[in-house]
């Protein structure tokens, strides 16, 4: 059974802002730009996803810690890259005549490193894994949306500092397979490209990104792992003593996640014309159950609904809707645009047969089933929901794609609102050209598998170095 999405692939600004409101996730009418007020859903989500992620990186090994939501004019100057890509992006706090002016974190480098300088005194102390999970805050100058570009940011993001080259090397790795679980429970699909240099992270050696896709063609940027090298290592002298007693200069990674554009390509990718469709996961309410009020009956079949309810909240966030003043239609409407994955509907029948009539959310199927199979069977749907929402996600990312041979083909398929993948030399005066003609930006190569070009640059018509992907973004 299909399900219509048609609202949210053809006018998907509209779609997606009236959901974000009537689902209480976001109000944006706060009026300061790119500041958002988070509804009971939208905390309580943003919340599971800050669970599933920290789960993930504790049992990797790394600490969690708080830093400082400030830092200095100097420490921020140090690593010259770092300070050219952000210094245009953050707030700054005025402390009046006399003092030194704040600066509000854009990200945390260059608040920790100074930090990780005092601790790391042999290698004995690496490697250092840290993380925290806080709002950092820029001043992004492109125009702010909800969840996907916001002043605000709710992230996550993980440091590392190690001995060896191949130490760093080996934590991208880990830090791509914490993000890749963490998005697969969420049956997010996406895109794991190496960004081009030119758009790698300030101060980085090179930088992985995860971008997921969107119903209006635009890719959404959820995560990002980035090498460090030495390049922040020299710039906050973060050495230490080698085995051998001698000095070295630390390896660095650093990782984030975006709390926001996660959950903001949970509900775009999922979501349909009735609302709402959650993993389970983090859905505030995972099983809704509704009775079908009959005359005559409603004692027995409320004290059958409190029954079901009992076998099913110690596993599940179960909300048994006995509101009186509203019909068991509204109820469905309701729970249908607010995503509870499963409802169980209770009326006479159900009471008679000891039974339940239970719907999918993901794809509106009802099922009828035996009281004494219900646990399992609705464990049981828990996790189909997740694998079909996983499956038709990372469907629907492949069939976006389409090869250009050319900067009109580009524009087409950009225009349709899907993805290009091209041939490129590699230089940046071909990817300003790409963006200026088509509209679109070279988001990278693929990092998950190679893939060799075997012909022309589709702008300069020289050798092609790379196949890489074009997409307008967030
Ligand atoms: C780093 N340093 O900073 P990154 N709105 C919503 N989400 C955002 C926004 C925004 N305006 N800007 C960034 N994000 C590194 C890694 C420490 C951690 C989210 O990397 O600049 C995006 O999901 O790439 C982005 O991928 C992530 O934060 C990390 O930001």
């Amino acid at each position: 059974m299909s399900v219509s999405a048609a609202r949210k692939f053809e006018n998907f600004s509209e779609w997606f802002d009236s959901l974000l409101l009537k689902a209480r996730i976001v109000d944006n009418r706060f009026p300061v730009k790119g500041f958002s007020v988070y509804m009971d859903n939208g905390a309580f989500m943003l919340d599971k996803l800050k669970e599933l992620l920290e789960a993930e990186l504790e049992r990797t090994g790394h600490k969690k810690m708080y830093f400082p939501l400030v830092t200095s004019e100097e420490l921020f100057g140090r690593e010259a890259e770092h300070i050219k890509g952000f210094s245009k992006e953050v707030f700054v706090i005025d402390q009046g005549p006399g003092e030194q002016k704040l600066i509000i974190r854009p990200t945390s480098e260059t608040i920790m490193y100074p930090m990780f300088r005092l601790w790391i005194r042999s290698h004995a102390d690496l490697p250092l894994k840290v993380y925290q999970s806080v709002n950092v805050y820029r001043r992004e100058t492109k125009a702010t949306r909800a969840l996907y570009r916001v002043r605000e940011i709710p992230w996550n993001e993980a440091h590392t500092v190690h001995e060896a080259p191949s130490e760093a090397e080996r934590q991208v790795r880990e830090a791509l397979e914490i993000y890749q679980k963490v998005l697969k429970r969420l049956g997010i699909g996406y895109m794991t490209l190496k960004r081009p240099d030119f758009d790698k992270f300030a101060g980085a050696v090179y930088s992985i990104a995860f971008d997921a896709w969107n119903p209006d063609g635009k890719v959404n940027q959820v995560a990002t792992i980035h090498n460090l090298g030495r390049n922040f290592a020299k710039a906050y002298e973060i050495e230490f003593e080698k085995k051998d007693g001698s000095r070295g200069i630390a390896y660095q990674t650093c990782y984030g996640f975006g709390f926001s554009r996660a959950l903001a390509a949970v509900i775009a990718q999922h979501g349909d014309d009735r609302g709402l469709v959650l993993p389970p996961v983090i859905a505030p309410t995972q099983v809704v159950i509704i009775p079908i009020p009959f005359k005559g009956q409603e004692k027995q079949i409320h004290e059958y609904a409190s029954k079901i309810e009992g076998m099913l909240s110690e596993r599940w966030r179960t909300v048994l809707d006995d509101r009186k003043d509203v019909t068991p239609g509204e109820k469905f409407y309701h729970w249908e645009l607010m995503g509870a994955p499963i409802r169980i509907e209770v009326g006479p029948r159900e009471v008679a047969e000891a039974s339940a009539t239970v719907a999918r959310r993901d794809t509106l199927e009802r099922i009828k089933v035996s009281l004494d199979d219900l646990v399992e069977k609705v464990e049981e749907l828990m996790k189909s929901i997740e694998t079909n929402l996983l499956e038709k996600s990372q469907r629907m990312m492949l069939s976006l794609i389409s090869d250009a041979r050319n900067v009109e083909e580009v524009k087409k398929i950009l225009r349709d609102r899907r993805i290009a993948r091209v041939e490129w030399c590699g230089r940046v005066e071909c990817a300003e050209r790409l963006k200026e003609e088509a509209g679109g930006e070279i988001r990278g190569e693929r990092y998950d598998i190679a893939e060799t070009p075997t012909g022309k640059c589709i702008v300069c018509e020289n050798d092609a170095r790379f196949v890489v992907y074009v997409a307008r973004a967030y």
